[in-house]
């Protein structure tokens, strides 16, 4: 099946849905015979970027290299998909410009920090909160919104189908796909 290479750049707070979107976006792509590649951490932060942490400095390097790997897969015409919270609006905005224009989509996986902690589905918000994880985005480090993503979904009002469905959507309108 025909498509444009592309990156889909799913940024936002640790259980916002990033991967579990990304997952079920994936497996439709597959469906439709569209040849994907997917970065998360687990294939990442493991691997090739596993002597980095979580200080600010960290993270930039991190999605750098995530940046760089991506437009590696889009040379090799991939339609990529990322999941990293990538907290920083510059760090994203570097790996806009690596890219050409129409290359790279930015998707805002929308959830309030409250039921970001509420699911909190490894914990991992508690014990940001008891102080046994320091530097936990959306606790003792930041995250920036993006201003103008290609596609915002979210996950508190959407389901997982709808939120899947709005981005095929726009991939279709778009003729990526
Ligand atoms: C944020 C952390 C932290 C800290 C460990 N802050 O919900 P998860 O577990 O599976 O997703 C989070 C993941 C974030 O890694 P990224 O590579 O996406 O982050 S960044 O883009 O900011 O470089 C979380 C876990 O790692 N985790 N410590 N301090 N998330």
């Amino acid at each position: 099946n025909q498509h444009k290479s592309a990156v889909l750049w799913f940024t936002g707070l640790s259980g916002s849905g990033k991967s579990t979107l990304s997952v079920a976006l994936e497996k439709e792509l597959h469906a439709q015979g569209i040849h994907t590649y997917r970065l998360d951490g687990d294939n990442v932060r493991h691997g090739l970027n596993k002597n980095l942490g979580f200080s600010p400095e960290d993270r930039t390097e991190n999605i750098r290299r995530i940046g760089e790997v991506a437009n590696l897969m889009v040379d090799a015409g991939l339609l990529t998909l990322t999941a990293f919270i990538s907290p920083y609006r510059t760090d994203r905005d570097n790996v806009r410009a690596l890219l050409d224009e129409n290359e790279f989509l930015e998707i805002y996986v929308k959830c309030s920090l409250e039921a970001c902690e509420n699911r909190d589905p490894k914990g991992l918000y508690k014990k940001a909160r008891a102080g046994e994880i320091k530097s936990f985005t959306g606790i003792d480090a930041p995250y920036e919104e993006p201003n103008h993503p290609e596609i915002t979904v979210d996950t508190e009002i959407q389901s997982l189908e709808e939120s899947v469905q709005v981005i095929i959507n726009y991939l279709k309108e778009k003729q990526y796909i």
